[in-house]
């Protein structure tokens, strides 16, 4: 495999509304980032993955991009995001914007001069259809609830929206709307940007003709799944977007990729793949049903740990997964993989260690490293996630009580990542002067960066051991580009796999609060890294303590 400068990074994921507020209007915006990079720096990040911060309504929080050359002013300014470039650079470290199009928002030109003119240039930027009274294209149901279709203002046509209506889907068949994206691409990197995380981007091959599907819920309409997973002819798309971007500049691309087919992965991330890399959603996918969230099964140590080495397994040597714990999009990961009841710092590190150590990219979401936990709603006004909102909604038409719907939710709200970074025990959590656009989370007192920061025992400084030892020269190949094999696989409760290459690394987290006894293969040559202070072994047996992690080097 030939070697990448990305291959031994490690990536964090900043959401610029939550990071850091430089100017008390509530908001995080660029400066705060720029201020908070010496902090970034000191954990060991390499590459910097921001959501959006281009122009935008902010109806879906910047994923719905009303211009793709400009800053959204509650962001900063143009000056703000090549300083960040800059000193980013000066750190050597690398910025990773995010590129959100398989839909634009309605208030992009693009889509203004497609109301304008729905037959001219424009209209074919987008999915038109003629609107016929009483009766839609098809029966999809977008993401975000209710039907995939939309009046267009001021015509007789309707328009695709395979998210929120203020999402309007872009027309990837057309080859001039194709040239605009790749335009906009090669205009940020030549601006020096290390890549992009690429969004949503199995959505933009539909299924032709347009069909509609037996209705999987009582509003009649059928998930818009059942029409992606037909569509065929990805590849040619993302071939090209290679070919004519991030290609020449050697950029890293990450993509939001969902439901691969196993004989399409080489194309996606192997050798001279579509991408440089994919996130690993096995997880995050876990205990979902069809009928919405209030319905999803909560995830057990073993449902966790089948899904990874399915995941590994599944990957192999072929490229490399991003692996995550949570991104913006999910709940804390602390809060939904640790049992109820049972976080806690040496949980949290035994998570942390399990999903860090695994082959692949380590991504770390903003807050991740101070094991930030889900926060609480006292009520569906406190949600600004549209979402959540339609899940709620979901959750009473399926017959809950508006509590017991708030409750079914919450868990899974993306709101509970996107409450502010607790950076210390100010007010606000030290995020904003002003007032949060997004409610803190009470618990700030206690887990925030200022007090991290000074306690060697603290999630953040075990993170920081975690760094530290990807990149010892010592152990980073065997941790890069080592195999990984799963070990004791069926024991209840136990995750732990052999990372070999030039070294052995053997990992072993005690999933569950109770101690457990294991009997070594052989006697280790070191501890790498342990999240007690001590290790009980007698003659090749460990006892190993509740949540106790464990890397080896055998
Ligand atoms: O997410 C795409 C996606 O497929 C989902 O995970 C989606 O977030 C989920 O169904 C909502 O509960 C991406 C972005 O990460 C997300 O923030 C955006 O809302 C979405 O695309 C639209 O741009
Ligand atoms: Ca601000």
């Amino acid at each position: 495999m030939t070697k990448k400068w990305w291959h031994n990074k490690i990536a964090y994921q900043i959401y610029p509304k939550s990071f850091y507020d430089s100017n008390g209007d509530g908001i995080g915006d660029i400066p705060g980032i720029i201020s908070k990079l010496d902090y970034l720096q000191d954990l060991g990040v390499d590459i910097i993955w921001l959501s959006p911060c281009y122009q935008s309504p902010l109806a879906d929080q910047g994923y719905d991009i009303s211009d793709y050359y400009n800053i959204d002013p509650r962001f900063g300014t143009m000056e703000d995001m090549d300083r960040l470039i800059a000193e980013a650079k000066k750190r050597h470290m690398y910025i990773l914007m995010d590129l959100v199009v398989n839909h634009c928002s309605d208030e992009h030109e693009w889509f203004r001069k497609a109301c304008e003119d729905p037959d001219g240039k424009y209209g074919s930027f987008f999915y038109l259809r003629d609107k016929k009274e009483g009766e839609l294209p098809t029966n999809w149901r977008s993401y975000f609830g209710g039907p995939a279709w939309e009046d267009l203002p001021g015509t007789n046509k309707q328009y695709l929206h395979v998210f929120h209506k203020k999402q309007p889907d872009l027309n990837w068949e057309n080859p001039t709307l194709r040239e605009e994206v790749y335009k906009n691409i090669n205009w940020w990197l030549d601006k020096g940007l290390g890549g992009f995380r690429i969004d949503a981007i199995m959505n933009i091959k539909k299924a032709f003709p347009f069909r509609s599907y037996e209705p999987d819920r009582e509003d009649g309409l059928a998930g818009i799944h059942n029409m992606l997973q037909e569509a065929k002819g990805i590849g040619e798309f993302l071939g090209e977007m290679r070919d004519r971007t991030f290609q020449k500049y050697d950029a890293f691309s990450v993509g939001e990729v969902f439901n691969e087919k196993p004989e399409e992965i080489p194309d996606f991330i192997g050798e001279n793949g579509y991408f440089s890399s994919m996130f690993d959603f096995n997880e995050a996918i876990c205990g979902q049903s069809p009928n919405g969230w209030y319905d999803a099964s909560a995830v057990t140590p073993d449902d966790y740990k089948r899904a990874c080495f399915e995941a590994q397994k599944r990957i192999g040597t072929i490229g490399f997964l991003s692996n995550i714990i949570e991104n913006h999009d999910e709940p804390r990961g602390v809060s939904r993989y640790i049992p109820a009841g049972d976080c806690c710092n040496e949980s949290k590190k035994m998570l942390a260690a399990l999903n860090f150590l695994l082959r692949g990219l380590p991504f770390i979401y903003q807050g991740q490293e101070l094991g930030m936990e889900n926060t609480v709603f006292t009520s569906i006004e406190e949600v600004d996630d549209i979402s959540t909102l339609d899940e709620y909604q979901v959750a009473l038409n399926a017959g809950l009580k508006p509590e017991e719907a708030l409750q079914a939710v919450a868990g899974h709200s993306r709101d509970n990542a996107r409450t502010p970074m607790q950076w210390s025990d100010a007010a606000n959590a030290g995020f904003t002067t002003g007032t949060p656009w997004l409610k803190v989370n009470p618990n700030y007192t206690s887990i925030n960066a200022a007090s991290q920061m000074e306690d060697p025992d603290s999630v953040r400084s075990f993170y920081k051991k975690l760094i530290a030892l990807r990149k010892d020269p010592a152990y980073s190949e065997t941790i890069v580009y080592g195999t990984l094999e799963p070990v004791w696989e069926d024991s209840h409760n136990l995750m732990a796999y052999y990372r070999k290459g030039e070294k052995t690394l053997l990992v072993i987290g005690n999933y569950q609060n109770m101690e457990r006894e294991i009997v070594l293969p052989a006697m280790p040559k070191a501890v790498l890294l342990n999240n007690y202070p001590t290790l009980v072994v007698e003659n090749g047996v460990i006892t190993m303590r509740g949540y106790q992690v464990l890397v080896l080097e055998m």
